[in-house]
């Protein structure tokens, strides 16, 4: 059967430098007079820039970014954005209770175990495990992945170091890996009792007892969710049709939406089908599925491109607000006397004044007074990249997946 590394060996895109640091001039080169001073007519070269990616991270640098450090959105809102959060390659998660294969299911696609994989009948896997391309094969220990600036890990920190040390990072050669990367998880756990041997929050990190809890994180983000009824080779048609009939059943009433959600039955260990055992409709169904399983999955990384894009303008919208607020905060402060007082003010009447967004508590350790002024010329930078820039992008290069 066609692997997905040959599928998307297909629709390779053109090859990148190595360094991401060579990608665009880092922030640091980019002097920061250059940022404030922002003409808002002067439009980005587009031949300069090589793909929508590296636009994007350019636009961030030159207009973006001076309106997020001015009016601290990094403080309130979300981290600065580094070339790593743009250059991460669309992941993948294996959810699932123990043992139902999702190990095997990572080593079906790479056709070859990842360093340090552990499948078998017991729960086996006992961390998350990122299964990332790499020069060499190696394994990466939690802590110190977690550290790494190019990293796009630095955020799972805030789970505690009892997390990280059942986090690693497993590094190989793979084309497919060029394109996905996939995390392996260790096996759900249902019950109560099970749950409090965890030293760390499960539900938490990938955002059943434990295993409802998990499908609950999930919600909202249907469209990412993918379901397998795997091992479908060790029953017969009939018990196969009874348990794909329940898993709907319980599919659509823990998800609670209308559409029906698209399951794929299969086998996905290399093993082959015992006919006998599964049927006669068995092996052609499941090839049949794992071929669509194999084209959804293709169209990940196409589909990462258009989220990245979608993600950078709601970005760059909340920026604008978010300067707006701290911006009329600045505004409402007295230029001598009292201003202390009409900080508190302004903190109680928070609610009054349009923000729920920032809370007052966070607020309260800051100096209204040292807050920038409004900054129309950086609003206007802002609002030409998403008026001008970025459709010029979209015009100029195509997603490279396409
Ligand atoms: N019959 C059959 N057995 C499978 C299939 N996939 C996996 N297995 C077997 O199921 C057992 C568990 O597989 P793993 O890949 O370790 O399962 P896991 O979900 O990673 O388990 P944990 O890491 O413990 O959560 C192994 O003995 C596999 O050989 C399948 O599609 N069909
Ligand atoms: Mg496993």
């Amino acid at each position: 059967m066609e692997g997905l590394d040959i599928i998307l060996a297909r629709h390779k895109p053109s090859p990148k430098k190595n360094d991401p640091d060579l990608d665009v001039a880092p922030p640091s080169q980019v002097s920061s007079v250059q940022w404030f001073n922002s003409k808002s007519t002067k439009k980005i070269p587009l031949s300069s820039v090589t793909s929508i990616i590296d636009g994007l991270k350019r636009l961030y640098i030159e207009k973006l970014k001076p309106l997020e450090v001015s009016y601290r959105f990094n403080d309130f809102v979300s981290p600065l954005l580094t070339n790593s959060d743009f250059d991460a390659k669309p992941m993948v998660m294996l959810l699932g209770q123990y043992s139902t294969g999702k190990t095997t299911f990572i080593k079906h696609l790479l056709r070859t175990s990842y360093p340090g994989a552990h499948i078998g009948p017991e729960p086996t896997t006992d961390r998350f495990v990122v299964v990332m391309s790499g020069p060499d094969e190696r394994s990466i220990p939690g802590n110190t992945i977690a550290v790494q600036a190019d990293m796009p890990y630095s955020g799972l920190t805030s789970f505690g170091t009892a997390f990280l040390s059942k986090f690693e990072c497993s590094q190989m050669p793979h084309p497919l890996l060029e394109h996905i990367t996939f995390v392996d998880t260790p096996g759900v756990l249902s019950g109560e009792k099970q749950r409090t041997q965890r030293s760390y929050d499960f539900t938490g990190v990938t955002s059943c007892d434990e295993f409802k809890r998990v499908i609950g994180a999930l919600r909202g983000h249907d469209d990412k969710i993918r379901v397998v009824l795997n091992k479908a080779d060790q029953i017969d048609t009939q018990q196969l049709m009874r348990v794909y009939g329940a898993l709907m059943w319980s599919l659509g009433k823990v998800l609670n939406t209308p559409e029906v959600m698209r399951v794929y039955i299969g086998s996905f260990n290399d093993k082959p089908v015992n006919e006998a055992a599964s049927g006669p409709i068995g092996k052609e169904l499941f090839e049949k599925e794992q071929d669509d399983l194999l084209s959804d999955l293709k169209d990940i990384p196409k589909k990462a491109c258009d989220r990245r894009i979608n993600e950078f303008v709601k970005r760059a919208r909340a920026a604008k607000i978010h300067a707006y607020i701290i911006s009329h905060l600045k505004k409402e402060m007295p230029s001598m006397m009292g201003k202390a007082k009409a900080q508190q003010r302004l903190i109680d009447n928070l609610e009054d004044v349009f923000l729920k967004s920032i809370s007052g508590e966070v607020l309260g350790g800051y100096n209204f007074d040292k807050f920038e002024k409004l900054k129309p010329k950086m609003i206007q930078a802002v609002d030409d990249m998403l008026g001008y820039d970025i459709p010029d992008l979209l015009k100029n290069f195509r997603n490279p997946y396409e």
